[in-house]
């Protein structure tokens, strides 16, 4: 082989060029640092959307159940009545979102077309349809409005709460196997185009009650701004129809693109599992199952599938009382029951929605509102006990690039900002966070978050306290995600408290750690 000889240019290179050269890659060696320390750590597998994020921030939301079911005292009606049924004494949408925000509830999802088919709102595509009934006939001749839907929307923005829509797929008016004789040969004798695939069916029909629902404007020619869509999976009828899941959603995102789509498993948000407001203490925010495909189970839907191929966070729907529709003869829930169900699906990361029916009046009976009150009262005071504030001494296993204003774990104590968290170094999948309260506390319950915007990375964690000299776990848990909330079975006195990350998919980034409880010196 023959062996090269270095031309003299290369061996004569002046000594200050040699320098100059080494000063340039030593400063790009630097540059690449810093970018690396400024840019943001690498998402992990999904992420939310950002309407997915902020639906996550909702947490707690009212449920509306009102229709023809509230006049005949049923929770399925049949489709037998005629819109005259419908016939409220003291319709009041504003008390209702007046209620939910005094509640602390951050919006309301109202039931614009519940199984029966009867339409709150004023639309086009049935005469099956509140509006032609005497109740609203009489409105409208004085001068008031008559469109259930557009009211409860103009209240929720008066009272500055959001609104969703319940719209069922499953429509009994329309379908054959569901015998309607009160109403055969009235004008409410529609065809029955429920399960039918040719031209002119039902997802045709649904398509056209959506769009004028997504595109409804307020009476001050505003546009109607939609949070969420509840497209309910359930039926109980033997006809089979094929939904266009795909149309719908493509419908939702064209007139309100930050909607939240919920059914059964998605698009954006899924059903949790049962009608009970819990969810199991394992709950991912991912599944791997789309709105098309075969159904995930009641338990598969509590817990999710770790690392799934979508993030579809569960939402957890209950009632106040026994039915979705009001039932002079029930009671609601009382306020003890309702912390215990937040705790078991917002305290585990899941969305609350709280079905609270207005009565045949047209409002939430007062017994409802008052637990409500009762229930936010017992709320606020486990929360307003915060111990940790932004100037405690916090020390960590790690921080990424040592960068502490950025990735210090003094981020996870100020719960005000949502965007800044602790990172350990990258790589690292556990880690460790301690916090110094200064003197003995008295503690009983903790606050944890994940960044998820970044995606859902930590699987286990645990939270310990410095007891006479030793640490002593008084918390684990498992998947972390949004927010989870731990409560000890005994309060406990510490100065030291550690929030470990014993398992992460990737490097844990903790976006607060709350310790709740009593200032010992306060007391
Ligand atoms: C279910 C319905 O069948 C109930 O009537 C209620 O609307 C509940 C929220 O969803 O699937």
């Amino acid at each position: 082989m023959p062996t090269t000889t270095a031309t003299p240019a290369t061996t004569a290179r002046p000594a200050s060029r040699r320098r100059w050269g080494l000063r340039l890659i030593g400063a790009a060696c630097w540059l690449a640092t810093v970018v690396r320390a400024q840019a943001p750590p690498a998402p992990y597998l999904r992420t939310p959307s950002p309407r997915q994020l902020s639906w996550h921030r909702f947490e707690y939301y009212a449920f509306v159940h009102f229709g023809p079911n509230t006049f005949t005292d049923e929770e399925w009606g049949r489709s037998q009545s005629t819109p005259d049924v419908f016939n409220p004494t003291a319709l009041d949408t504003d008390q209702w979102a007046r209620s939910f925000a005094d509640a602390g509830m951050t919006a309301m999802i109202l039931t614009a077309k519940h199984h029966d088919g009867m339409a709150l709102w004023d639309t086009n595509t049935t005469t099956y349809k509140i509006g032609n009934g005497k109740w609203a006939r009489s409105r409208v001749a004085n001068g008031l409005a008559a469109d259930v839907v557009q009211m409860a929307a103009e209240s929720a923005k008066k009272f500055g709460i959001k609104f969703g829509i319940y719209l069922s797929p499953w429509d009994i008016h329309r379908d054959p196997a569901m015998p309607k004789g009160e109403l055969a040969g009235t004008l409410y004798d529609e065809p029955q185009i429920f399960g039918d695939d040719s031209p002119g069916d039902y997802n045709e029909l649904y398509s056209q009650q959506l769009t004028e629902l997504l595109t409804m404007r307020l009476s001050d020619g505003s546009p109607i701004d939609v949070s969420e869509l509840w497209l309910d999976g359930n039926s109980g009828s033997s006809t089979v129809q094929t939904f266009n899941w795909t149309g719908f959603r493509d419908i939702i995102r064209q007139h309100q693109p930050d909607a939240i789509m919920w059914g059964h498993q998605g698009v954006d948000a899924r059903w949790v599992g049962n009608e009970d407001g819990v969810t199991v203490a394992t709950n991912w925010h991912t599944i791997s199952r789309t709105q098309d495909q075969a159904r995930y189970s009641g338990e598969e839907l509590q817990t999710g599938v770790r690392d799934g191929a979508y993030w579809t966070p569960a939402e957890a729907d209950a009632r106040l009382r026994d039915g979705w529709f009001y039932h002079a003869n029930e009671k609601p829930k009382t306020a003890d029951e309702l912390t215990e169900m937040y705790m078991q699906s917002v305290g585990r990361s899941v969305n609350l929605l709280l079905d609270v029916p207005p009565d045949t009046t047209g409002q939430i009976v007062r017994e409802d509102a008052e637990a409500l009150l009762q229930f936010k009262a017992q709320r606020d005071a486990f929360f307003d006990r915060e111990i940790l504030a932004p100037g405690h001494t916090v020390n960590a296993s790690s921080v990424r690039s040592g960068d502490a204003a950025r990735y210090g774990p003094a981020n996870a104590l100020d719960t005000s900002n949502t965007d800044t968290y602790w990172a350990a170094e990258d790589g690292e999948t556990t880690g460790w966070l301690e916090v110094d309260l200064g003197a003995v506390h008295t503690f009983d319950a903790f606050v944890v978050q994940e960044h998820v915007a970044l995606g859902q990375r930590v699987g286990a964690y645990a939270i310990d306290a410095l007891v006479d000299g030793a640490y002593r776990t008084l918390v684990t848990g498992t998947s972390m995600g949004y927010k989870r909330i731990d409560r000890l079975r005994a309060p406990a006195d510490a100065s030291r408290v550690r929030l470990r990350i014993t398992q992460a998919n990737a490097t844990p980034l903790i976006q607060s750690f709350q310790i709740l409880g009593a200032r010992r010196d306060a007391a």
